[in-house]
């Protein structure tokens, strides 16, 4: 009884999202952490809820079980068959913000469509591609990496390419002039990163994706741009009283990149960092103050 009258307090809100971004920047392993919500997260935030709504969101929950929990990663999304993953989030009430209702769908886009946003030669699949970004209210776009090469070669092109696009059909249809782009930088446990967490557009973005800062700061206004740091693994220990500030991960001893082909190390220590904020902004317009999240 007390807990229906407290449910029918929350506002709620809906929201649908296109999660955009370069290969292998952890965007399918972001969603599956999300709705997998692990138990040292639920212990954190009491009364922090995520039910799945869809088949896809509930096959992912098992895909979270069965691939994250046992140290193997995800096979790439398949251009063509995106999954459409709808879910609810229900964060109750904090010191900091009152409780709420989000109910998302939220469509995971394979890499390859972000990168040829910055080939001219694939604008035609390209077009395809922004037609279907272009009917949600929000993008996310996810990156990890910031070599100067892809900063200016990949990342700036494909997202003035984008926002040029975004930007002419907002001079045709007022609606689009409402979409708002969270822009996120991933696996933010590495060392490096952890600290610049809590200002991400200072400390990573500004300093470390100067050619995509700059574009994006000129092609969005403030009210409609803003930038987070997010972790799917999170550090080993990070609550008070109890620091150990190494990455939740291991690298594979393969000769591979270490950037895109860590697996998770931890499971009993599993507990993500900043993955609602940016769903949180996208869908309300409001910053969400809880570090823990
Ligand atoms: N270190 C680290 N690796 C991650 C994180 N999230 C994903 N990965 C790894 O990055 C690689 C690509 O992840 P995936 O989710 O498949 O990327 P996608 O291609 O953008 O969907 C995999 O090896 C993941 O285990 C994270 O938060 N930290
Ligand atoms: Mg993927």
């Amino acid at each position: 009884m007390t807990q229906s009258i407290i449910l029918k307090k929350q506002q709620a809100t809906g929201n649908d999202i296109r999660i955009i971004g370069s290969r292998k920047s952890g965007k399918t392993t972001y969603l599956a952490s999300l709705l997998r919500l692990p138990d040292e997260l639920k212990r954190q935030f009491p009364g922090l809820k995520i039910t799945p709504t869809s088949d896809d969101a509930e096959e992912l929950i098992a895909a979270a079980q069965n691939i994250l929990e046992k140290g193997a990663v995800f096979p790439g999304t398949d251009i063509g068959d995106e999954p459409y993953f709808s879910f609810q989030i229900e964060i109750p009430s904090s010191r900091n913000s009152p409780g709420i209702t989000l109910n998302l769908n939220v469509k995971d886009y394979a890499g390859e469509t972000f990168e040829c946003a910055a080939t001219p030669h694939q604008s035609s699949d390209f077009e395809e591609y922004l037609e279907d970004w272009l009917s949600a209210q929000s993008w996310m776009i996810m990156l990890t990496d910031w070599e100067a090469t892809n900063d200016k070669k990949i990342y700036a092109p494909a997202l003035n390419k984008l926002l040029t696009e975004l930007s002419e059909q907002a001079g045709v249809n007022e609606t689009f002039k409402k979409l708002r782009v969270a822009v996120v930088i991933s696996k933010c446990e590495r060392g490096e990163l952890w600290p610049c967490r809590l200002d991400a557009e200072e400390d990573l973005f500004k300093v470390r994706l100067k050619e995509t800062y700059k574009v994006l700061k000129e092609k969005l206004p403030p009210s409609r741009l803003r930038f987070f740091a997010c972790s799917s693994f999170g550090v080993m220990a990070d609550s008070y009283g109890q620091h150990d500030p190494r990455p939740n991960r291991y690298i594979p001893d393969d000769g591979s990149s270490a950037e895109f082909i860590a697996h998770l190390r931890d499971v009993d220590a599993w507990k993500p960092f900043g993955l609602i904020s940016p769903l949180y902004w996208l869908s309300t317009g409001r910053v969400f103050h809880d570090e823990r999240l």
